[in-house]
């Protein structure tokens, strides 16, 4: 019994590893065309027409990329410390890291959600999850910097996250993981007993996007894996797809693959907003923190919450249902109509589509097929559309053209398969190299995709690229779909591991895109607007480094009277008022990082002279001609000694304002020549 156990055990892990080889040889040296290379260039000085933005999976950040031409524009730190610059290390966004559990300078973010009005992107702001320590962040996407992180309280591994309603109402949130509810020491072959799941609604404010959590729904222990937002005529509804629905605790891969069919949630959340509104919901004490970014100071602000508001589906009738979804299903996604929800099982050979409509109805003629814990399981029959017949193997996720077509990914047959919703016939397939997880087309979760590209990202790379050692960068594989069949036009590296990607139509961000601070509303306590009031103040064993930054030079950029075991705090303000100027600051010696900092903004860097002696400090971004003059010197001196505080650039100009003045037109000239 035990080997034969063991045997179905290495088999059900062949079919996976297997499916990462399984099409290497023949087709990997496919040529492209001329006509192929030409539709993916964009010619040198020439835009993109979309930003793709990629999480980053197990790097913790995002990526922006410019579509057709794949070129990588930004990475965007959310979860992970990032020393070039400073996101993490300053002193205006450690706060951005705490949790209940301290300060967690990394994690693994995996579904991109672009804020969207009317089911239609809008281009403001960018929401994604972080798995291991559950958060939510946002970005804004007039300065592509990361301003808020919610934690989310009592779950684990926060995988169905962020999912988007359709005029950002909501990010819906299901934990992966089953946990103790509240935590508790028990036994984990207590599973069926102790563990819960939770279903968070995290609520956006329409005008600042500031995330609350609204609700919590108490749903049974299995793992929710994803979820989509109904549109249009489901719009109210969310769709969540379950693994485990065994409750199985250990050797998930055989333990939790036993049913022949795995359960969709489906939530009425306008009925949990009105159970909300009457009081339904019982409060439970906990720990989590929100973290945000003040706007005025763009200092990061942190605070404890200790309440959250929990709705139980037992005691709320109506507003959570099951759907039956054949064998461990993964994506679940809602056509552009809303009419149509696709349940992609992994282990299935068939993909189920299922209709609204028809569960609206099965609902109303309480078509059910028992329950679990109290919740309805809808008849699959009754709310099932129709079967995609033998698609391919391991069906991942799936997104739509707006031509009423769907494409799904098969991480084991390796392809990207082209479908019509309507008819769930078979229209085309290409391969790609090697499983693609997800896939994206601009706007291919809204009311209206921009039908014209697809990027498959693949989760295996092996001989795509030159080898760069046991680990290769992951490849994206752009696809035009603007045809009856997809062709395959551009190959990509991307950062970390890119799980979703969503990509909007350029015209929505660049004209709102930042250029710079401005200096007149930068209200940071420790901002020195102009380079007169540059000074040094000590405080005990503090000191406060009030310092400057304008083409090329630092100011003051001579320093004495530090003393070891002081703590020295620079706060560096990029007085540039031009786009594309940042200043950088790094001091010899110091443990954290370097700062970046944009011109209008301040930042603060935390140094801790260990020695005595002369210590160089330098602007790290080569900002003009003179950029390697832009330097200074700190002195420290024994702890104790009586070396008095002296700084300046230069005593004459520190006192005349006219002589400053002429001094920094004459400076940025000179500078401006290089640039
Ligand atoms: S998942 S590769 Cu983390 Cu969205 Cu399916
Ligand atoms: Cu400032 Cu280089």
């Amino acid at each position: 019994m035990k080997t034969h156990y063991l045997n179905y055990v290495a088999g059900l892990s062949l079919i996976f590893l297997m499916a990462s080889c399984g099409n290497q040889g023949s087709e990997t040296s496919q040529v492209l065309g001329g006509s192929a290379a030409e539709q993916a260039y964009v010619a040198p000085g020439e835009y993109d027409e979309f930003y793709a933005f990629m999480s980053g999976g197990y790097s913790g950040q995002i990526t922006a990329y410019g579509l057709p031409s794949g070129r990588l524009l930004k990475e965007i730190p959310v979860f992970s410390k990032y020393p070039e610059n400073g996101y993490g290390y300053s002193e205006e966004t450690k706060a951005m890291f705490n949790t209940s559990y301290g300060e967690v300078p990394w994690d693994d973010s995996h579904h991109i959600e672009l804020s969207q009005t009317d089911g239609e992107f809008d281009g403001r702001w960018l929401f994604v999850n972080g798995n291991n320590t559950p958060r939510i962040a946002r970005v804004d996407l007039k300065t592509f910097e990361t301003v808020e992180i919610l934690e989310i309280p009592d779950v684990a591994g926060l995988h169905c996250a962020p999912f988007i309603t359709e005029n950002s109402e909501y990010l819906v949130s299901g934990t992966r993981f089953s946990v103790p509810i509240p935590q508790k020491d028990v036994p984990i072959d207590t599973y069926k007993k102790n563990f819960k799941g939770l279903i968070n609604y995290v609520s956006v404010d329409p005008e600042h996007g500031h995330m609350e959590l609204a609700f919590q729904i108490e749903m049974p222990g299995f793992n929710y894996d994803l979820a989509r937002n109904g549109k249009g005529k489901s719009h109210g509804w969310s769709f969540l797809t379950t693994y485990n629905s065994e409750q199985e605790h250990s050797l998930l891969e055989v333990n939790a693959s036993q049913k022949d069919k795995d359960l969709m949630a489906v939530i009425n959340w306008k009925k949990a907003e009105q159970y909300m509104k009457e009081g339904k919901f019982t409060e439970r004490e906990t720990s989590y923190f929100h973290n945000l970014m003040n706007e005025e100071t763009s200092i990061a602000e942190s605070e404890e919450k200790t309440l959250t508001k929990i709705l139980d589906p037992k005691e709320c009738p109506d507003m959570v249902y099951f759907i039956p979804v054949p064998k461990s299903p993964h994506g679940c996604d809602v056509d552009p109509t809303g009419e149509y929800i696709v349940g992609n099982g992994k282990l299935s050979a068939d993909m189920s589509v299922y209709s609204f409509d028809k569960i609206m109805k099965a609902i109303e003629e309480k078509n059910f097929d028992g329950e679990f814990d109290g919740i309805p399981i809808i008849s699959y029959e009754a709310a099932l559309d129709g079967i995609v017949k033998k698609p391919g193997l391991g069906p991942l996720h799936t997104e739509f053209d707006g031509r009423g077509n769907a494409y799904t990914t098969f991480f084991i047959s390796s392809e990207v398969v082209k479908w019509d919703v309507a008819s769930k016939e078979i229209l085309d397939r290409q391969s790609t190299f090697y499983s693609p997880g997800h896939l994206v087309i601009p706007g291919g979760e809204t009311k209206k995709p921009d039908g014209k590209y697809l990027v498959a990202m693949n989760k295996i790379t092996k001989d795509r690229y030159l080898p760069t050692g046991p680990e290769l960068a992951h490849s994206a594989q752009l696809f035009d779909i603007s045809g009856d069949k997809m062709k395959l036009i551009l190959d990509f590296p991307t950062k970390g591991e890119p799980h979703y990607a969503q990509a909007i139509a350029a015209d929505k961000i660049q004209p709102n895109s930042v250029k710079f601070y401005d200096i007149e509303n930068n209200k940071h306590p420790y901002a020195t607007l102009g380079e007169s009031k540059t000074r040094v103040e000590r405080d005990g064993d503090e000191v406060h480094v009030y310092m400057t930054a304008i083409r090329s030079h630092l100011a003051p950029d001579n320093i004495e009277g530090f003393k070891v075991g002081d703590k020295v705090y620079f706060h560096l303000t990029n007085l540039e008022q031009d786009w594309d100027v940042p200043h950088g600051f790094a001091i010899q010696g110091a443990t954290n990082a370097e700062l970046l900092v944009m011109p209008g903004q301040t930042r603060t860097l935390l140094w801790e002279p260990k020695r005595p002696g002369v210590f160089a400090f330098y602007c790290t971004d080569f900002c003009s001609a003179l950029h390697q003059e832009m330097s200074g010197y700190a002195r420290v001196s024994p702890k104790g000694s009586n070396v008095p505080l002296k700084w300046g650039l230069n005593e004459k100009l520190r006192e005349n304002e006219q002589a400053a003045h002429d001094f920094y037109e004459k400076a940025k000239q000179n500078a401006n020549i290089g640039k």
